[in-house]
């Protein structure tokens, strides 16, 4: 794995894009990451003038830096390319034979950047020239009149795609993988679009009582893979629920799988269209101690909908299997269907929208009309929607571009919640359909919301406060919905087209609002300061599935100091690397990975300088309040202690 740092320079969404572009070099390619050790060379992924990146391995420990603005998952792999050895495409020697260089528009001292590089450094390894490369410039770079471009394509119809914002191209990830020889994903564990007879070594139960059949589809039943590219054609697996008895059953079983990682996300996509009774149940069957799988865990009943996205952690070998059963064969006039099934060892988004015959939403709207997602709960319980406009927003300077916007929503959960809901970070995803999981290319883009952030419309109030302060009452979900945050340069309409965006009118929208990563939090009115050294230890007993991922990048730290220190910057993230290098501001921290049971310990030195006298150890103990966040639950240190005064 490639060592790297996160400087605390980044911005915290910075941050977050940087670890969603890892995942997705880990799941298109077999490069991984590291959190640096003392490596000789590594990556420093830092805040400076713009975004860029040395080209090759320096061998020194290098910078890539993610500027302003540069907080998008698709830049930070290209500059992460550069670092992997990797020049622009439109460098390439053979570039003339793809793409005309307008020379004359190009902004007088920087026609440099659209040189030819020499075949002795040039890395194609015997691809094509790939006009959707994350590496290729766009029309409009360095131009002199911003509607001219720079740069053209020869096939025309590529001068909409060169220069995309949506992820690494199918040639990009195997000129990865050629380079870095190897052919697999770390993290793709299992797909199966049942195009082939094998149905991808999966088995039919044998103690059930039906099998399931391997289909070919045709009109009004087609299959998901092939839908829209090729008529009557494609197979999935369906289970025939017109015929037997209710409630008898039929079991389909993936092979065997060894995991690395613990988190895995199943996604697949279905139909339902027999009785309403019939029902789809996803199962898991791990190993049962003796190497024998075959405990089996419910994970999930299917009813309506016709996307599936399930989460689950599994250290141990397993299979998952699909459990079709009848409800009223009287009654039913088809079965259940499943195709394009993905298992991958990653997190699963947490919501996920599913706009159904989007185009005939698309020919009612016209600009500033949007249309709004249900209200989902994030994993710590906020309420929030999502509204996309499908013509973009009335105020958007960009044409053909869809919008989107982010809006807390009232919840019974308020109550119990951190208001405002600052630091976390939103990702939209728009999925690629794809069958192929290694080759989507999804757009995702990501914010994190800024605590203090207000609203001049509302009277200064804070944007991320709770909605029933900060927003207007919508009789669409009965609840308050907060200003919204987001995008004018969502989706275009050229890209919902180019790529399988939509397929059987349906669009999909994955959406996140998630603390990033794993931090702790001191309370906001805890002093660290005492007149002499303190040592505290503080042991978290609960074991959180992040931590034991040895893949994952070290626990951020939130000091959210108001008071105390002044040294310490209000509000600021440390990387644990940040604290051990200034053991005068914040203590000597020392920290141990428990082991499965215990956790991790974190122990630190209050620091010697600020404070006073008379900030004895119990008004300290009283004031400092630990919170440990993990993806999904909020866990409050059980012992704190001072062993040291
Ligand atoms: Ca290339
Ligand atoms: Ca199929
Ligand atoms: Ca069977
Ligand atoms: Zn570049």
């Amino acid at each position: 794995p490639i060592p790297y740092i996160l400087a605390d320079s980044l911005d915290l969404n910075a941050k977050g894009v940087i670890l969603q572009a890892f995942e997705m070099f880990r799941l298109k390619t077999c490069v991984d990451f590291k959190p640096y050790e003392g490596e000789k060379t590594y990556l420093k992924f830092e805040k400076l003038d713009g975004c860029w990146s040395y080209v090759g391995d320096l061998q020194t420990g290098q910078t890539v830096s993610i500027g302003d603005r540069c907080d998008y998952k698709y830049l930070v792999q290209h500059e992460v390319l550069h670092a992997l050895g990797f020049y622009h495409e439109q460098s390439r020697t053979d570039r003339d034979d793809y793409v005309q260089i307008w020379w004359d528009q190009i902004i007088e001292g920087y026609a440099y950047a659209f040189d030819k590089h020499n075949d002795s450094y040039l890395l194609d390894l015997n691809t094509p020239y790939d006009y959707e490369s994350v590496l290729h410039y766009g029309p409009y770079s360095f131009n002199i009149n911003s509607n001219i471009s720079s740069i053209t394509t020869k096939i025309p119809k590529f001068n909409g795609i060169i220069g995309q914002r949506l992820d690494l191209s199918r040639i990009d990830s195997l000129e990865l993988n050629k380079l870095y020889g190897c052919s697999s994903s770390l993290t793709l564990l299992d797909q199966c679009t049942f195009e082939n007879i094998n149905i991808c070594g999966m088995v039919q139960g044998e103690q059930d009582d039906d099998d399931w059949g391997h289909t070919l589809g045709k009109p009004g039943n087609e299959d998901h893979t092939l839908l829209g590219h090729c008529k009557d054609g494609g197979y999935f697996m369906h289970l025939d629920t017109r015929t037997g008895n209710a409630s008898q059953s039929a079991l389909l079983e993936s092979r065997v799988f060894y995991p690395k990682r613990k988190e895995k996300c199943l996604q697949f996509f279905y139909k339902l269209n027999g009785s309403p009774q019939d029902k789809l149940v996803i199962w898991v069957k791990m190993d049962d101690g003796t190497g024998n799988v075959r405990k089996m865990i419910k994970l999930h009943t299917i009813k309506g909908e016709s996307f599936s996205n399930i989460a689950f952690n599994i250290q141990t070998k397993f299979r998952y299997a699909f459990q079709g059963i009848k409800g009223d064969p009287a009654s039913s006039g088809g079965g259940i269907t499943i195709d394009d099934i993905s298992l991958t060892e990653t997190k699963c988004p947490t919501s996920v929208w599913h706009i159904r015959n989007f185009s005939t939403a698309f020919n009612s709207t016209s600009r500033g009309d949007f249309i709004s997602s249900p209200v989902f709960y994030s994993s710590e319980g906020y309420g929030f929607e999502l509204r996309l406009y499908p013509h973009g927003r009335a105020t958007s300077s960009y044409v053909n571009y869809m919008g989107i916007t982010f809006h807390l929503c009232s919840s019974e959960n308020d109550g119990l919640l951190e208001w405002p809901a600052g630091n976390r970070q939103v990702i939209l995803t728009v999925l690629d359909q794809d069958p192929e999981v290694a080759q989507r290319m999804s757009l995702s883009l990501s914010f994190t919301t800024n605590p203090n952030q207000r609203v001049y419309e509302k009277n200064d109030t804070l944007q991320w406060d709770k909605p029933s302060i900060t927003g207007s009452f919508s009789s669409s979900c009965n609840c308050y919905v907060g200003p919204g945050a987001g995008w004018n340069s969502f989706l275009t309409h050229s890209e919902m087209h180019w790529k399988n965006f939509l397929k059987n009118d349906d669009l999909f929208i994955f959406a996140d609002f998630e603390g990033i990563n794993i931090y702790l939090s001191l309370d906001p009115h805890a002093h660290l300061c005492g007149s002499s050294s303190t040592l505290w230890e503080v042991m978290f007993e609960v074991s959180c599935d992040l931590l034991e991922d040895p893949t994952a990048p070290p626990p951020l730290i939130l000091f959210s100091h108001r008071s105390g220190l002044s040294d310490i910057k209000p509000f600021s993230w440390k990387t644990l690397e940040d604290i051990f290098s200034h053991p005068i501001l914040y203590g000597s921290p020392l920290v141990e990975h428990g082991g499965e049971e215990a956790g991790w310990r974190l122990r630190f030195c209050s620091p010697r300088v600020g404070g006073g006298k008379g900030r004895g150890a119990t008004k300290l103990r009283k004031g400092i309040s630990f919170h440990f966040y993990c993806s999904s639950e909020v866990h409050t240190a059980p012992k704190a202690k001072q062993i040291l005064g």
